[in-house]
């Protein structure tokens, strides 16, 4: 299963994901999590992302596409992935579409996790506090909301004019919303 998440921050894409990994058994690329770690090495592309990050902008898609590059070129997506917080614009979106290509691949599914935002502040709130996270602050949050508008909003609308989108209701207990994903993709009895 190859499966692109999509959803606004805090609509529970890195928190499905980690579920669906185990369940599907493909790997979890969160970009998000790869940024992270690059930031958390101290390593130059970090170093570049942590400020950007921070206020709640997107890394260049140079970067996205150099480290997505990287990490596809490894044996274990050969067989199926969970792509978690890519694309995030347009021109991610048709650089995913000629990665693929290249690779022979094409996505099964592109899913999208749909939440208001009064929860999705609320949410992002609650993370803040538990985790600290650096880009979880009120006015990184305001910023992440509108980028997601108007970057990440074009990209579902272009699935969705393909033909390639599922929209799931990310409202409700994790397992709901599991138990949503599941059968949108036609996984429920499939795999497990
Ligand atoms: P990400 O790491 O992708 O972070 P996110 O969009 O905020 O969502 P995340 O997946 O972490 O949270 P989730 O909804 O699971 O991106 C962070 C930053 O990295 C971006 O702002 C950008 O700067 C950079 N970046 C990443 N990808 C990029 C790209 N492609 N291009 C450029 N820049 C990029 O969960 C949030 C909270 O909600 C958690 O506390 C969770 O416990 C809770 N939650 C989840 N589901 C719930 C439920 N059903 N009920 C109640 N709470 C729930």
């Amino acid at each position: 299963m190859r499966l692109v998440l999509l959803g606004a921050p805090g609509s529970g894409k890195g928190t499905q994901a980690a579920r669906l990994k185990t369940y599907l058994r493909v790997p979890h690329i969160s970009t998000g999590d790869l940024l992270r770690a690059e930031v958390a090495a101290g390593s130059p592309l970090g170093l570049q992302a942590k400020e950007v990050m921070a206020r709640g902008d997107l890394v260049s898609d140079e970067i996205l596409l150099g480290m997505l590059k990287e990490r596809f070129s490894r044996e274990d997506t050969r067989d199926g992935f969970i792509l978690d917080g890519y694309p995030r614009n347009l021109a991610q979106a048709a650089a995913l579409d000629e990665l693929l290509a290249g690779l022979g691949q094409k996505f099964d599914a592109a899913v999208q996790l749909e939440v208001d935002n009064e929860l999705l502040i609320e949410r992002l709130a609650g993370r803040a506090q538990a985790e600290g996270r650096a880009d979880d602050n009120p006015e990184s949050v305001r910023k992440r909301l509108r980028v997601y508008d108007e970057q990440t909003a074009p990209v579902i609308e272009f699935y969705r004019q393909q033909g390639q989108l599922t929209v799931v209701d990310g409202v409700g207990s994790l397992d709901e919303v599991f138990a949503r994903i599941l059968e949108a993709i036609g996984a429920g009895r499939e795999v497990g």
